[in-house]
């Protein structure tokens, strides 16, 4: 097993980190800003080094500082938790060259599933299901592009390369809006992501947003575990996620993650890793692939009895996977709330001290989480502060564990979204399931 690692992250991921570290026998490094002095990781960690001040350009975001503090602490691996640099390429190739284990797959996968059309394009040849589209980058030749449309057949949708998670895109409707579209997103692109490449794919109108969880170790081995439905969003960030995805049979499931696992093959993935789809009447189309661990890991790992990041940790110490798919069994329905610290009505971030907390409690409730009464939610930082799953033998059962532990829980001081929890958990739509990515938003907008 590793030695010792450094957890590259902040709030509630940094905890679960420590955790399983923990459990595995691994010593804890917590790296963290001059605002992060109290968080709860940072106090259970057998080590501690803070690494600058509270903006994450100058910690959490630093590449050579939190390099340093493996140095001088001695640690052999690195876990870069979600956002931040968990998608850095150069990061993990600047972890990797220093000589220590960067938590995830190779830099150069990294950098492949980053740039959407090379993702796309590998998924293609190793068969998984794709947006009809331009395979490939787009040119200023109107009349090419034009011609693409129309055999794809408009709605169109010109999306960023180098974008990704809503970040550069634009619906095309008729073939007259097309050029000027496509020169748009281009320079918005080379502006935000310093890359201009771009491409068209068939626009969706009403998909639901559903993902599929895999492990891979690197050395010829990959299993998947089932699907997540992440449609419950707003402004591209998720609300709620649940596991299974309401409908998806057995027969669908072995079909797309079989697909999914023989592509990580193919392109020798290591790690933990979610390939996005879009689903709509009744097919699986590829958009993107992650290579991190994700929020909403906690509804799979309830449904299938793996902890995800104790496989992580494995795999980065060289360990092949110990487990095969037909050890595998979703069993059960398990459902995630996100907690922020937030204004419900205006969703406006509400840092601030948490003058009281109690936590929700009871049968198939998991509270992930860093936040204790008189903790202060910094304002520097995403909203985030903890993750409520309730699991249940059914979708219903789940979701009426849900409503009660979101009614027990108390966080005072702050304003959080759990009102708008509350309210989803009550809507009838939500009960039904299956809802698509455009529900939540088009719920808010008529309030
Ligand atoms: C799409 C789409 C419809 N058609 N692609 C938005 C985030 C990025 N990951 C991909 N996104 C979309 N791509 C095609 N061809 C609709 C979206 C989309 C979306 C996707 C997932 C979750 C929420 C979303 C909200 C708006 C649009």
């Amino acid at each position: 097993m590793l030695d010792k690692l450094v957890i590259a992250n902040r709030g509630e991921i940094a905890l679960r980190i420590l955790r399983a570290c923990k459990e595995l026998g691994i010593k804890t490094v917590a790296v963290h800003s001059t605002a992060d002095r109290d968080l709860k990781h940072v106090l259970l960690a057998d080590e501690s080094v803070c690494i600058g001040p509270a903006r994450g350009t100058d910690s959490y975001l630093n590449i050579p500082r939190i390099i340093s503090a493996a140095e001088i602490t001695g640690a052999v691996a690195i876990h870069p938790g979600y956002g931040f640099l968990s998608e850095n390429a150069d990061f993990a190739e600047q972890v990797e060259r220093s000589g220590f284990i960067f938590v995830g797959p190779k830099a150069e996968t990294i950098r492949m599933m980053g740039d959407k059309v090379s993702a796309i394009n590998a998924m293609k040849k190793a068969g998984v299901p794709c947006v009809p589209g331009s395979d490939g980058p787009l040119d200023d030749d109107e009349i090419k592009n034009k011609s693409f449309a129309k055999r794809i057949g408009y709605p169109v949708i010109i999306k960023a390369s180098g974008g990704g998670g809503g970040r550069g895109m634009r619906v095309v409707r008729t073939e007259a809006e097309l050029s000027e579209a496509i020169a748009m997103t281009r320079a918005e692109a080379k502006a935000c992501f310093g890359n201009d490449m771009v491409y068209m794919e068939k626009y969706l109108e009403n998909p639901r947003h559903i993902e599929v969880q895999v492990l891979a170790d690197g050395q010829g081995n990959a299993i998947h575990l089932g699907e997540r439905d992440c449609s419950m969003q707003r402004r591209h960030q998720k609300v709620v996620e649940e596991a299974p995805a309401p409908g998806i049979t057995e027969e669908m499931r072995k079909y797309i993650g079989e697909r999914c696992t023989r592509a990580c093959i193919e392109i020798e993935y290591r790690g933990a890793g979610t390939f996005e789809f879009l689903y709509e009447n009744g097919e699986f189309y590829f958009i993107e692939m992650n290579t991190r661990i994700q929020v909403e890991h906690p509804v799979t790992e309830m449904v299938t009895g793996v902890d995800l990041i104790k496989e992580q940790l494995r795999i980065a110490a060289g360990q092949p996977l110990s487990f095969s798919q037909s050890d595998i069994q979703v069993r059960g329905h398990a459902v995630e709330c996100r907690i922020n610290a937030e204004d419900p009505e205006r969703f406006l971030p509400c840092p601030g001290k948490i003058e009281r907390f109690h936590a929700p409690g009871g049968m198939g409730i998991r509270w992930e989480s860093h936040i204790y009464t008189g903790y202060s939610v910094p304002p520097h930082y995403d909203s985030m502060i903890g993750k409520l799953i309730a699991f249940g033998e059914n979708r219903d059962v789940a979701i009426s564990r849900m409503r009660n532990a979101l009614g027990e829980v108390i966080i005072d001081g702050i304003k959080t979204n759990i009102p708008l929890q509350q309210d989803i958990m009550a809507d009838e739509n939500f009960q039904h399931g299956g809802a698509n990515i455009h529900y939540l938003e088009k719920k808010l907008g008529l309030q």
